[in-house]
């Protein structure tokens, strides 16, 4: 949701007394026709699912804002976090703060602190090693804190330290907030109604400011590294404009960013939010307004366009669900994309052949209504390891979802018992070396390699028999681009990967 003109959008809902639930039709029709919209002309437009209650998503577990301490009526978005110990967690604004709930059990999540703001409608956090960067926006002329940062290093033992306010450039309030993890960058969007913010990771619990992009408002951004044959990384921002449409551009040197993509695009109302592909092939563009500026779009839409030349990027279809609502965010992991679409909740693409997008599930968080209101699901966030999708509602908060059966992807939960035999990197993000423990119940013969992102081995760093117990080497990342890499351990007793975040 965003502003316009310093007011709330809160148009179109219905009440809830007198609502009526969804359809439980379970008529699957997947159509291809031709579309007016398109920069090169028609673009294949593939017509989803009509609404139903719950389609190939198992509800695993729901927290009504009310239900969280604080006195918040709402909740916006959603985020996710594992701590050091392996436990996962959500973190989800309210109208009133953010709330960290421990998923340690996905059916029971247990609220495990709540960090108070100003009360706003719109909040955003991201994380990057064992900080939380959490902002919240305003209308013009609400003064607000900053960027609030939060130190979750003892979440496991039920402590969220808030540890300051990021204030730089008068920077007061902001929309959303993203962590390319690769390159260990913060990106600020909307900052005081500017563009981007950006702000350098090295020392997570001190983020330095590095540079601005302020061509135009930034509302959302998708951040990816892209490695260069020299060794190198590009980082490219797909930077989600509002109404000045998409905007692609080179952050290799945020000090000095080059735009290489303005892209008013057809049927553009508001440019929300960008989801770009692990190849860097298409797209996934969320327009908010569309569907109420342009007559002939009904249903949640979403513009794919190929950004392999990121200097000219062209729709190529729209996915395009069968319901009246809007689309709100959107997130993709394993060739599915998992969508939070206001009044018709979660809705799943499978993406795996982008030529071919088929509708794959989804779960109605808003059983009131269809309508094209802003109520209903907000945030949605699938990147959890155990394979937990979460999504948050605005009027009925956090959801755990299992959907499993829509991907085909099992869920794997947490299991305190492997803590007695595993992995750990200390310091997580990795700046110049680090410390890699390990635990055995036995003695075994064992290896311990470096994995980069990709699977590759990079180095081995024990291979022969170990006695039980911890043990400790250390690793000196030197020579390595920046990126994810794995510590695995590999056993009779099984394998288990470390993941962390190489930082030069
Ligand atoms: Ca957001
Ligand atoms: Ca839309
Ligand atoms: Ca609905």
């Amino acid at each position: 949701m965003h502003q316009i003109e310093g007011k709330t959008r809160r148009n179109g809902g219905k009440t809830r007394s007198g609502a009526v639930r969804a359809s439980l039709r379970r008529v699957i029709r997947t159509r291809t026709v031709a579309a007016t919209i398109g920069a090169a002309g028609a673009a294949a437009v593939v017509v989803g699912v009509p609404a139903a209650h719950a389609r190939d998503v198992a509800l695993l577990s729901n927290v009504s804002p009310r239900q969280i301490s604080g006195g918040s009526r709402e909740a916006n978005d959603v985020t996710g976090f594992v701590s050091s110990g392996g436990i996962e967690y959500a973190i989800l604004g309210v109208e009133r703060g953010f709330a960290f709930f421990d998923l340690g059990d996905p059916e029971a999540p247990r609220e495990v602190a709540v960090l108070p703001a100003p009360a706003s409608i719109w909040g955003d956090a991201a994380t990057f090693g064992d900080y939380a960067y959490l902002v919240k926006d305003y209308p013009p002329g609400v003064i607000g804190e900053g960027l609030a940062m939060a130190d979750l290093s003892r979440i496991d033992e039920g402590i969220v330290e808030l540890t300051g306010h990021l204030t730089a450039e008068g920077m007061t309030r902001a929309h959303n907030v993203r962590v390319n993890p690769a390159s260990g960058t913060l990106y600020v969007c909307g900052a005081n109604n500017h563009g981007l913010t950006m702000f350098d990771l090295g020392d997570p619990a001190h983020p330095v400011l590095t540079g601005f992009w302020n061509d135009a408002y930034v509302h959302d951004a998708f951040l990816a590294s892209y490695p260069q044959s020299d060794g190198s990384f590009r980082e490219i921002g797909y930077l989600a404009c509002g109404g000045q449409g998409l905007a692609i551009v080179d952050l290799t040197d945020p000090a000095a960013p080059v735009t290489l993509s303005r892209y008013f695009y057809d049927g553009l109302a508001y440019c929300h939010q960008v989801w770009v592909d692990p190849e860097g092939r298409y797209a996934y563009v969320g327009d908010e307004i569309d569907e109420i500026a342009n007559p002939g779009v009904f249903g949640p839409t979403t513009y794919v366009m190929d950004v392999t030349d990121p200097s000219h990027p062209q729709i190529v279809r729209l996915l395009q669900g069968e319901v009246e609502s809007i689309d709100h965010n959107m997130w993709g992991r394993w060739g599915y994309l998992f969508q939070a679409n206001y009044t018709s909740g979660l809705q799943i693409w499978d993406i795996r052949d982008p030529a071919d997008p088929r509708e794959a599930g989804s779960y109605d968080t808003f059983p009131e209504n269809d309508s094209r209101g802003f109520h209903g699901a907000w945030g949605v966030y699938p990147d959890l390891p155990s394979g937990i999708v979460l999504v948050s509602d605005i009027e009925s908060g956090l959801f755990v979802f299992d959907c499993s059966p829509a991907t085909g992807i099992p869920i794997v939960p947490f299991d305190p018992a492997a803590l007695s035999y595993g992995a750990r990197v200390y310091p997580n993000p990795v700046l110049a070396g680090a410390q890699i423990r390990y635990r055995l119940p036995r003695s075994a013969p064992v290896r311990l390699r470096i994995l980069d992102a990709s699977g590759r081995s990079v180095t081995t760093l024990v291979d022969g028999e170990v006695g039980e117990g911890w043990r400790q080497v250390e690793w000196d990342p030197s020579g390595l681009p920046s990126g994810v890499y794995f510590a695995r351990l590999e056993s009779v007793l099984g394998a288990r990967s470390a993941r962390m975040v190489v930082v030069r």
